[in-house]
């Protein structure tokens, strides 16, 4: 099983996220509004007995829930090319905590440390030989953007069945934030 650690998205909240999006920017690769998630940790490939472990190892988390605002849009680059537009968060302790509680979890059960520093988004499209004047114009026209706080009152382990079109992905356990 291919797993990553994320939280889900109110509905409402996905739709307008949805409202933003699908305008003509040649070379993006929309997100399916069922598909948005913010990742707070990616996992990978695991075995059975592994990811046994690894769900132990996230419900034995004790944090609170709190909320979180959207705000702001952006991409994200690797060798001079644009590889992801999304939407980011606003500055948030509370979820840096849960991120970090998460990571302490997962190297506990033997997972190697994620060395990216933890940037959260919302992808919103994947960029291959993008537009690049029309996604500076998405970016400039969207950068406002903020949506209603919304409450995070869990998180979940995702698995992922990689697809030719968008990747399925399956809430697989949810853990509560109390
Ligand atoms: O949250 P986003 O959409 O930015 O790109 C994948 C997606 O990111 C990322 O994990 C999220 C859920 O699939 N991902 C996929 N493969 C990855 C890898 N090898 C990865 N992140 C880090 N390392």
């Amino acid at each position: 099983m291919r797993l990553f650690v994320a939280l889900d998205l109110p509905w409402p909240l996905r739709q307008q996220l949805a409202a933003l999006t699908g305008a003509g920017i040649p070379g993006a690769r929309w997100v399916p509004p069922e598909n948005y998630h913010l990742t707070l940790r990616f996992i990978g490939e695991t075995q059975g007995h592994r990811a046994e472990d690894i769900d132990l190892a996230l419900a034995n988390i004790r944090a609170r829930g709190f909320s979180l605002t959207l705000a702001g849009v952006g991409t994200f680059t690797k060798a001079g090319r644009s590889t992801a537009l999304w939407v980011g968060v606003e500055r948030n302790p509370q979820l840096d905590h849960l991120q970090n509680k998460i990571e302490t979890a997962l190297q506990r059960c033997g997972l190697e440390p994620e060395r990216r520093r933890f940037q959260p988004h919302v992808t919103l499209a994947r960029l291959d030989n993008v537009a690049e004047a029309k996604l500076a114009a998405f970016v400039q026209a969207h950068n406002l953007f903020r949506a209603e706080p919304m409450p995070v009152e869990h998180f979940t382990l995702f698995s992922s069945q990689l697809g030719k079109e968008a990747s399925v992905y399956t809430p697989e356990v949810e853990y509560v934030l109390a």
